[in-house]
């Protein structure tokens, strides 16, 4: 049962006033609350566990690492990877990016290949390749996307040929909510050979993922937008392909043999987990991605589609107001702008009631470019917003606007 007086109680930062207002916490996008249970396992685990991983044979070190690997099942699961070694823990979407253009780049990316991505892209997923391309003297290449925020799919197929070795896309847009038609992308991508990765950093805790099905090469996300810690990331990569990459970083625990004149590598997935790790980080992840499972992903889509609904009907009865990013298929992210008041001045004076709200280009430059706009104002929501905050939002929009105007 999706009881949603039951499931706020479980997030005390929700519970708390913001400038003399009960917070309404609308920037899930960029990060969302934590559960108490994911607040307890990182205090707990440095109360009671704190050890490095992979290396002691005392009893902390031991507890510590099968917590860690625990995480790594409890991943493989949600996704549903073939193998556990086809998780890499990293910092976040951000990492498991840089990783993968890194790594698969200097060993598979040569001169006059070409890489897609969209214009949908987040920078994460931008400047990466820029820099690969840089370096090896490739071509990075861009879908368009239509005035509605949706990629054009016949002009990807365009794009598409034995030069493409790599299609770098998100699964979902941070700015618009738009998603993104992956299973039919990478499928496209595969006829030429080419491999895929999908940025799944807003898609993760919106949608239920399963890389086999999607086909997909590689597959990024963070865990600090999936209700668990900051720091935390997973890089989900097919295990042929993360056996032939090189390593990303060179340090302790991704080494089989190391002498002066030659290191030999770890086996997956320690060849890509060089150095200590976030390790009370990953290990609360798992209370993040069971709270989730408590829950249920379909019953949290469900709830989040329905707010989407309401807040969308609510928003279009305001005057003058253009809402950017009308995909026909998004998740619960709307971006908002009004010709006549700045975005930055609408969250400062929204702030003040206690409402948050990211404004901005929202790390999509090339995206708000395509636009014509500076940026937007974007409301996200999670697992725990209600329509009752929708009201409150839209009650404070129009006093905001009443001033300004
Ligand atoms: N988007 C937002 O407010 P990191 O920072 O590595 O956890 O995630 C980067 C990232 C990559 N791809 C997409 C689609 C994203 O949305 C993000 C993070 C936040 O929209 C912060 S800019």
């Amino acid at each position: 049962m999706f009881d949603i007086k039951k499931i706020r109680k479980d997030f005390p930062i929700l519970n708390q006033q913001v400038n003399k207002k009960l917070l309404v916490y609308f920037d899930n996008a960029a990060t969302t609350q934590k559960p108490q249970t994911v607040i307890d396992a990182l205090s707990t685990y440095y109360t009671t566990t704190n050890a490095n991983i992979h290396r002691g044979i005392h009893s902390l070190a031991e507890k510590a690492t099968q917590e860690y690997e625990t995480t790594r099942d409890t991943v493989q699961k949600l996704i549903n990877a073939q193998h556990r070694d086809e998780i890499i823990f990293t910092q976040g979407t951000t990492a498991s990016i840089n990783l993968v253009a890194s790594s698969f780049g200097k060993s598979f990316i040569n001169k006059g290949d070409e890489i897609i991505i969209s214009t949908l892209e987040h920078h994460s997923n931008i400047v990466p390749w820029q820099l690969l391309c840089e370096e090896k003297e490739a071509i990075l290449k861009v879908i368009p996307i239509n005035e509605k925020g949706e990629i054009i799919f016949s002009e990807y197929q365009k794009l598409l040929s034995n030069k493409t070795k790599l299609v770098a896309i998100t699964y979902v847009s941070n700015a618009l909510g738009t998603i993104n038609p992956v299973k039919e992308i990478i499928e496209k991508a595969h006829q030429v050979s080419a491999k895929v990765l999908l940025d799944g950093a807003q898609a993760s805790s919106h949608l239920n993922i399963d890389v086999q099905d999607l086909d997909c090469d590689f597959y990024a996300m963070s865990a600090h937008k999936l209700y668990g810690p900051t720091g935390v990331g997973v890089l989900y990569g097919k295990k042929e392909l993360l056996e032939v990459m090189p390593p990303y970083q060179g340090g302790g625990e991704m080494i089989k043999e190391v002498t002066f004149q030659k290191s030999t590598y770890a086996d997956l997935p320690y060849k890509f987990e060089a150095g200590t790790p976030n390790i009370a980080g990953v290990i609360a992840f798992k209370s993040a991605l069971d709270y989730i499972q408590t829950i249920g992903k379909d019953a949290i889509i469900k709830h989040e589609e329905e707010l989407t609904i309401y807040a969308t009907k609510k928003l279009l009865q305001f005057e003058g107001i253009k809402i950017i990013g009308t995909a026909e298929k998004k998740i619960s992210v709307i971006s908002f702008m009004f010709d006549d008041i700045h975005h930055q001045d609408l969250a400062i004076m929204l702030d003040q009631q206690g409402i948050a709200i990211r404004t901005g280009h929202h790390c999509t430059q090339p995206l708000m470019q395509f636009f014509g706009i500076l940026g937007t104002s974007r409301i996200s929501f999670g697992l725990y917003n209600t329509k009752d905050e929708i009201d409150c939002f839209i009650q404070a929009l129009n006093k905001v606007i009443n001033m300004l105007r």
